[in-house]
């Protein structure tokens, strides 16, 4: 007897965004020559289309003094991988781009996080989605609200565009 068809429907493709980030030139060039190898890396994954590229931004380096200025973008797919495998792949790319791991928040060739995955809120370890500290820095709220302003952030409400807003207010000095 010939098994039973599998009838689950295929998962839909869910809405994933993503931050870039470089202050060192890396095997694939200088900054931008960096984030712009990583989104054709990014654009090639199986599984994984590419809907919205944000322009680079320059920004000021968060972290360890003695670091040069970050290039910074975000990057918007439609994936049926799922959020684990994603940023596995996302690791795979930061290292092929020369990354290494030394100092928290230290300077790098290629910084990939996830920082949202459609309606999905995780925290596992070496997983947590949204990007805990995505409402915090502008250097992610800035070229992620140019693509994807409207997205919202689960857990939290609201969308990218009104943290980014809120975000520029507290920031606006009195
Ligand atoms: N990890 C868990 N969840 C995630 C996620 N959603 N996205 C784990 C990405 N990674 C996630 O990351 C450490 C581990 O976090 C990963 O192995 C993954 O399993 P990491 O990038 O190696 O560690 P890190 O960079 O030393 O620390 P952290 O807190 O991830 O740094 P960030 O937040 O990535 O910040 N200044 C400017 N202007 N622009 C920048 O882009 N970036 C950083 C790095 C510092 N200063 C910056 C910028
Ligand atoms: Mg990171």
């Amino acid at each position: 007897m010939s098994p039973l068809p599998d009838l689950t429907p295929p998962a839909p493709p869910v809405l994933a965004c993503i931050a870039l980030g470089s202050n060192l030139s890396s095997p694939a060039g200088d900054r931008a020559a960096t984030l712009a190898s990583a989104v054709r890396a990014i654009a090639a994954l199986p599984g994984v289309t590419l809907k919205a590229t944000s322009e680079p931004i320059e920004t000021e380096p968060m972290g360890p003094p003695g670091q040069g200025p970050y290039l910074n973008a975000a990057v918007s797919v439609l994936t049926i991988r799922t959020p684990r495998d994603l940023l596995g792949a996302l690791l795979e790319i930061e290292r092929a781009h020369g990354r290494e791991r030394r100092e928290r928040w230290g300077a790098r060739t290629l910084d990939c996080d996830l920082i949202l995955f459609g309606d999905a809120v995780i925290h596992e370890p070496g997983l947590t989605v949204p990007h805990p500290e995505m409402a915090n820095r502008r250097f992610v709220l800035e070229p992620l609200a140019s693509i994807e302003p409207e997205a919202i952030v689960p857990g939290d409400g609201r969308c990218i565009r009104e943290m980014l807003e809120q975000f520029n207010h507290r920031e606006t000095p009195r």
